[in-house]
């Protein structure tokens, strides 16, 4: 098996304690860290599609997304660009009722290597609380809303209300993102930009703080 095959399982079958050391082999081994990271993506949808399939259930996604956390802290200093310059400030979180966090995580990291100061407010994050932060940092340029499910786009949607109608609107700009998530639906919803992956969030972000 190679050594990405073997991250690859060791995402699908959830082993947080041996995936640290996979993912170092496979970069000791010349894999490029992109590599291993679009792996453990693209194994983080094949443990979505059996959980459709009933083939697993909440637990096992469970572990698979621990596992997905620990290979990603391995990962972190090899993906990070280490951008001297400070681009601006960026909020970013889950919206409302909604936990998943580790695509938001990744935006939020690659977001930070394109040089910005990234304030996460975490997962679940109801619309006020996006207000709230954006008036304690009033030089804040972007926020950014993420969302996985089918069933939370209606809050990422209320998110993006609440902050259209806030007095600061103009002076930030609003990034969405997540699976269910569309240019079509973002435009629908009134927010500036839809970007489908972590790096061209980063990309984005850059031309939007411009
Ligand atoms: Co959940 N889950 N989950 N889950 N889960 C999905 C999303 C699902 C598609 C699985 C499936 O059925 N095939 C399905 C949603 C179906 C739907 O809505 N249509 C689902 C479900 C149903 C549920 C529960 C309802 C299950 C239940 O309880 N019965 C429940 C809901 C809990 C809740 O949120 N209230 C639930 C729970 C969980 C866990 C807690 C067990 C766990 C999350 C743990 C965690 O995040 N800490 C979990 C997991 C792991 C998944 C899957 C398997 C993997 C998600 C993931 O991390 N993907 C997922 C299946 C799948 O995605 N194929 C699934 C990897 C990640 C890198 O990708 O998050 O898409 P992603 O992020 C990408 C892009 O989307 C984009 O960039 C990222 C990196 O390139 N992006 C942005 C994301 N945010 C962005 C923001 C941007 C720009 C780009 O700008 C700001």
């Amino acid at each position: 098996m190679s050594k990405l095959e073997e991250v690859s399982v060791l995402i699908t079958k959830g082993k947080a304690k041996l995936i640290g050391a996979a993912v170092q082999e496979a970069l000791d081994d010349g894999c490029e860290a992109t590599a291993v990271l679009d792996t453990m993506i693209d194994a983080m949808g094949v443990v979505g599609e059996q959980f459709k399939n009933n083939e697993i259930f909440v637990p096992e996604m469970l572990v698979a997304a621990r596992a997905m956390k620990k290979g990603v802290e391995v990962l972190k200093p090899h993906l990070s660009g280490g951008s001297a310059s400070v681009a601006g400030k960026v909020i970013i979180g889950t919206v409302a009722g909604d936990l998943h966090d580790i695509g938001k995580n990744l935006v939020a990291m690659m977001i930070e290597s394109a040089g910005f100061e990234v304030i996460d407010l975490g997962v679940d994050v109801p619309a006020d609380k996006f207000v709230e932060a954006v008036r304690e940092n009033p030089d804040v340029k972007i926020v950014g809303l993420s969302a996985l499910l089918t069933t939370t786009m209606p809050a990422m949607k209320n998110t993006v209300e609440v902050l259209n109608a806030a007095d600061f609107r103009g002076s930030i700009k609003v990034m969405v993102g997540g699976a269910p998530i569309t240019q079509e639906f973002a435009d629908e919803i009134g927010a500036d930009a839809y970007t489908a992956d972590a790096a061209s969030a980063a990309q984005k972000a850059k031309e939007l703080a411009a």
